[in-house]
C-alpha cells in the first residue's frame, strides 16, 4: 500500500505532468456529435433521435464500505467539456461503477471516448475502448475487442456509433487487457427501453406507460426501474497495481463484493460517496468516484424493475429479495418468449449472473406489507466488506 504521505506529494507532479500532456493532445480531443459545432458533445442544433456521449477513461480511486480506498482504471462523463479541457477534466475522476447510460430503441448513440491517461501510472500507456456488450448491431470495427477492432490511445479520442435498434439491459466495459481492466473497475451499466414505452397497455387490470420489452400486452409493465451491477474487487490485485507490482492473475479472489460499485451500507446512501480521502486529503483530485446509489423505493402496488448484470471477472453470484417475489422476464437483453412467442417467464425467489449476463426481473409489490426488505447475494461469505463481517452485496428495498 502506497503511504498518503508519498501519495500526496506525488499528485501535484504527476498532475502538472498530465496537465503538460493535455496541453499538447488538446487538439486530439476530438468529438463526433451531428449538430455539435463547439466539440463539447452537446448539439448546438439538436437532431430528433440522436444522442451524443463524452466518457474519459483513466485511473481513479474509489472507497470501500470499511474505508479502505482502492486504486482502479474506469471512465468518467465529459460531456459538456470543451476539448481544451477535457483531458484535465478527466484525470483522476474514474468513476466506480462507470456512468449509467439509459438509451431509447430508434435512438443513434454517438459515444465518444477520450483516453486521458494514468495519473498515478504514468509508465502505464494502455490504450482503452468501450466494449457495448451484449448489443448485436455494431460495426465489427466499433466493438471494441483490440484483437478485432481497435483501442485509443493516450490522449486520443474515437467516437463509436451504434444504431439502437434492440431493447433490453446491457453491460459496457473497456475490452483492452479485459482481465486487468474489468479488475481494476471499468465497467458499467447501459439499457435500452423499448419503443413501446410512452405507449399504454393494460395488463391484470393495471396499465402501464414504462415497459421492458416490446411484449405487445403489456406484461413487462413496470412503475420503477432500477439497474443494479453485482461486482467485486480484490484489493491485493488493486494493490499491486498502485505499487507497481507483478499482477497476481492466477490469484485473483475478490474481497469486496459490491452493488453499483458499492458495499453495504454504503448502497443505501442515496448521494454520490465523498471524494476519496486518505488521512484527510482528497486522494482523487476531489472528484467524486461512486456516484451510483443502489437503494431501491418503491410504493406499495408498483411494480419494480431490476436491471440486474453481472461484469465480475471471477464470481457467479446469486442473488434473491427475500419476502417479495421475483418474476424473471428477460435476460441477455431478450424478452422470455419461445420462438413461437409462447411466454416464458417464471417466477423464483433468487437468481444466478455469471460475469457478462444480464437478467430483467419484475419485483411485484402488490399485496406486501410495507417495510424494508433487502437484496442480498446468497454466497454468504460475500456479505462481508474484506475483513468487516456484516456488509458486501446488499442494499435495501423500502416499501412505502
Ligand atoms: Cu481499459
Amino acid at each position: 500500500m502506497i503511504s498518503s504521505d508519498l501519495r500526496k506529494r506525488l499528485l501535484p507532479v504527476a498532475l502538472a505532468a498530465c496537465g503538460l500532456l493535455a496541453g499538447q493532445a488538446g487538439a486530439a480531443v476530438y468529438v463526433q456529435c451531428p449538430g455539435d459545432t463547439n466539440g463539447d458533445g452537446i448539439p448546438e442544433t439538436p437532431t430528433p433521435g440522436v444522442v451524443c456521449k463524452h466518457l474519459a477513461a483513466g485511473d481513479g480511486f474509489s472507497t470501500m464500505a470499511d474505508g479502505k480506498v482502492l486504486y482502479g482504471f474506469g471512465f468518467s462523463d465529459i460531456t459538456g467539456e470543451l476539448p481544451a479541457d477535457a483531458i484535465s477534466k478527466g484525470l483522476l475522476a474514474a468513476n466506480f461503477a462507470a456512468p449509467t447510460i439509459e438509451l431509447k430503441e430508434g435512438e443513434q448513440f454517438y459515444l465518444t471516448l477520450t483516453n486521458v491517461g494514468m495519473v498515478v501510472r504514468p509508465d502505464l500507456f494502455d490504450p482503452h475502448t468501450v466494449h457495448f456488450h451484449g448489443f448485436p448491431n455494431q460495426a465489427p470495427v466499433f466493438d471494441g475487442m483490440p484483437e478485432g477492432s481497435f483501442g485509443i490511445n493516450m490522449g486520443s479520442s474515437v467516437t463509436y456509433f451504434y444504431n439502437i435498434t434492440e431493447p433490453g439491459t446491457y453491460i459496457y466495459h473497456c475490452h483492452m487487457e479485459a482481465t486487468e481492466h474489468m479488475q481494476m473497475g471499468m465497467l458499467g451499466q447501459i439499457y435500452v427501453r423499448p419503443a413501446q414505452d410512452g405507449t399504454t397497455k393494460t395488463y391484470n387490470g393495471k396499465t402501464y406507460n414504462k415497459f421492458v420489452y416490446n411484449d405487445g400486452d403489456g406484461s413487462t409493465g413496470y412503475d420503477r426501474a432500477y439497474p443494479i451491477q453485482l461486482g467485486s474487487m480484490d484489493h491485493n490485485f488493486h494493490d499491486a497495481s498502485e505499487t507497481v507490482q507483478p499482477l497476481p492473475f492466477a490469484e485473483m479472489k475478490d474481497t469486496y463484493a459490491m452493488l453499483n460499485g458499492r458495499g453495504y451500507p454504503d448502497t443505501v446512501n442515496p448521494s454520490s460517496l465523498p471524494t476519496p480521502t486518505v488521512d484527510g486529503a482528497s486522494v482523487n483530485n476531489d472528484n467524486e468516484s461512486q456516484k451510483i446509489s443502489a437503494l431501491i423505493t418503491a410504493s406499495a402496488g408498483e411494480k419494480i424493475l431490476l436491471r440486474l448484470s453481472n461484469l465480475n471477472v471471477t464470481n457467479y453470484y446469486t442473488v434473491t429479495t427475500l419476502g417479495l417475489p421475483m418474476r424473471v422476464v428477460g435476460g441477455g437483453a431478450h424478452i422470455a418468449r419461445g420462438p413461437g412467442g409462447k411466454d416464458l417467464y417464471f417466477d423464483t425467489s433468487s437468481v444466478t449472473l455469471g460475469g457478462g449476463e444480464t437478467m430483467d426481473v419484475i419485483v411485484d409489490t402488490a399485496g406486501v406489507a410495507p417495510g424494508t426488505y433487502f437484496l442480498y447475494t446468497t454466497n454468504l461469505n460475500f456479505l462481508s466488506n474484506n475483513d468487516q463481517d456484516f456488509g458486501g452485496m446488499m442494499t435495501e428495498i423500502r416499501v412505502q
